[in-house]
């Protein structure tokens, strides 16, 4: 267990998005966390949350201890109307407290609560000033403002989940698609920390076996035993490696990509982005030179987030609005996932064609063939033969089964052999990503070691990196500047 600096203290924060809205919460964590809100919680009959029961509902008044409120017509009227129904106002007035709010109260005494600690979840009328009000009392009351996701952190330092259970938290909140935030909730389940931690065991296991083999050498190793070992390594090799092929996978389902739509002026392609994202977003007119800056808009095709990016079909720039347009076209083009490249199928190909398809030559390139419901007049030899022909593609922005071929095609382009059944465990997170792909390193070379029968020093070194680069993921070994860091991605209240 870490011995981590501030967790005896009790934290509270908004745990609700700023705004206004049905209801808000500040929620309380920590040791005193029952004590602070009775502080500042009348609750009725005069009752303490410290009496009651764990994972119970309290109907409150949250009330200013300190301020003192002078009584006039309006509270004595109001306190004879509700003296029946809320004999906690009437306490209130009587000791010269100011209501703040009519407040709900959960009460999740530890261990059974997010944060293994005594929670306690005041739900407020949802609108900042009152919220910031409420807070202001619990602050003052003992508790200290929370960092950025302190909650989640506190769960993971009490043993509730692995740090990788706690990245899915950040990963749920902030999931783009339905295809991702059922990927997070794997990974929040557990289901990648046990995959880890099942070639974990059997690497402690070989770097046991090992260990044992270096410290007793009369028991010797014959070749045959060399082999097992070496054998034993690379399946759990390839299993790191299956973790990582996922990972392109995962990457795009979190990020979403990027998709660039370039050609000459009036091929369509703003009529191409209109279509895809179902709506009027860009000017289209027949006149040429229409978009004369990069317009990028969000949409999600088949789960998978994806940003489109209309750029200008200006290849001669005439000022120097259109000459900023170009180079930020360029800009987008080098930074895409996939370009396409539109072309007009009403018309022969020109020169402006031909040359971005020089342009292009090494960029991940889709060719759109657009208006194909218009009579043809081109030739399609020529990017068929430069991008080949799974890489053309003829539509009409006009038709609707047209754009859900495009669809498909984008989908297979970006998938290809990629693996995107959310069933499994993608990988998604950088910081997994780098620490499995060390330790594939570690035991590539623990192989290739064992292979050119080198001193079993080496071997166990290797097993032992590669042990520690999994512990890193589930945070069995994680310095507290990196948990620091990780925990500062998540909003505060988390
Ligand atoms: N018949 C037909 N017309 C289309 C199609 N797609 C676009 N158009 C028309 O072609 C013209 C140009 O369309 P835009 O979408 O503005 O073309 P663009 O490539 O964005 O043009 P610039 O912004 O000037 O570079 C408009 O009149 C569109 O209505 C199509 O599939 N079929
Ligand atoms: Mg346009």
């Amino acid at each position: 267990m870490y011995q981590y600096k501030g967790l005896e203290d009790t934290i509270a924060a908004i745990a609700t998005p700023a705004g206004q809205g049905g209801i808000g919460i500040v929620r309380i964590s920590g040791k005193d966390a029952i004590t602070v809100a009775d502080a500042v919680l009348r609750l009725q009959g005069d009752k303490s949350l410290a009496q009651c029961k764990s994972h119970t509902v309290h109907y409150a008044r949250v009330i200013s201890p300190n301020s003192v409120k002078r009584p006039n017509s309006i509270d004595v009227a109001e306190l004879c109307h509700c003296e029946e129904r809320f004999p906690a106002t009437k306490q209130s007035f009587l000791k010269n407290e100011n209501i703040i709010d009519e407040v709900l109260v959960t009460l999740m005494k530890a261990p059974k609560s997010y944060t293994a600690e005594d929670v306690v979840e005041i739900n407020c009328h949802g609108g900042m000033t009152v919220l910031r009000a409420v807070l202001e009392e619990v602050l003052s009351a003992g508790a200290r403002p929370a960092t950025p996701g302190e909650f989640t952190k506190r769960a993971f330092l009490h043993g509730r989940m692995d740090l990788a259970q706690a990245e899915a938290v950040i990963d749920i909140i902030q999931a783009r698609t339905s295809n991702f935030l059922r990927q997070s909730q794997h990974q929040l389940k557990g289901e990648l920390s046990i995959q880890l931690n099942a070639i974990r065991a059997e690497l402690i296991k070989l770097y046991t076996m090992v260990e044992a083999l270096i410290n007793f050498p009369e028991d010797g190793i014959d070749a045959q035993g060399r082999q097992q070992i070496l054998d034993r390594i690379s399946i759990q090799e390839k299993g790191i490696a299956k973790l990582l092929k996922s990972s392109e996978s995962g990457r795009i389902l979190k990020e979403g990509i990027r998709i660039v739509l370039c050609g000459k002026p009036n091929v369509g392609k703003s009529s191409l982005l209109n279509a895809l994202l179902k709506e009027q977003r860009a000017i289209v007119t027949n006149i040429a030179g229409t978009t004369r800056d990069v317009l990028e808009e969000s949409a999600q095709i088949k789960g998978i987030p994806i940003s489109l990016v209309d750029t200008a079909g200006i290849l001669e720039p005439r000022d120097l609005i259109e000459k900023e347009a170009i180079s930020r076209s360029h800009l987008y083009i080098k930074g895409a996932d996939l370009v396409f490249l539109v072309l007009d199928h009403s018309h022969p190909l020109e020169e402006q064609d031909r040359l971005l398809m020089q342009q292009l030559k090494t960029a991940r390139v889709l060719v759109v063939v657009n208006k194909i419901d218009l009579e043809g007049k081109i030739d399609l030899s020529v990017p068929k033969g430069i991008f080949g022909p799974e890489h053309v593609i003829e539509v009409s922005a006009l038709e609707p089964q047209s754009m859900q071929g495009l669809e498909a095609k984008i989908v297979d382009l970006i998938l290809k052999d990629k693996d995107l059944d959310t069933h499994g465990i993608l990988v998604s997170n950088v910081r997994h990503v780098k620490a499995l792909e060390e330790a594939q390193r570690n035991l590539q070379d623990a192989v290739r070691l064992m292979d050119q029968n080198t001193s079993l020093e080496f071997i166990s070194e290797e097993l032992k990196s590669a042990v520690n680069q999994l512990d890193a993921i589930t945070g069995r070994n994680i310095d507290e500047d990196l948990l620091d860091r990780i925990f500062s991605e998540f909003c505060i209240g988390k």
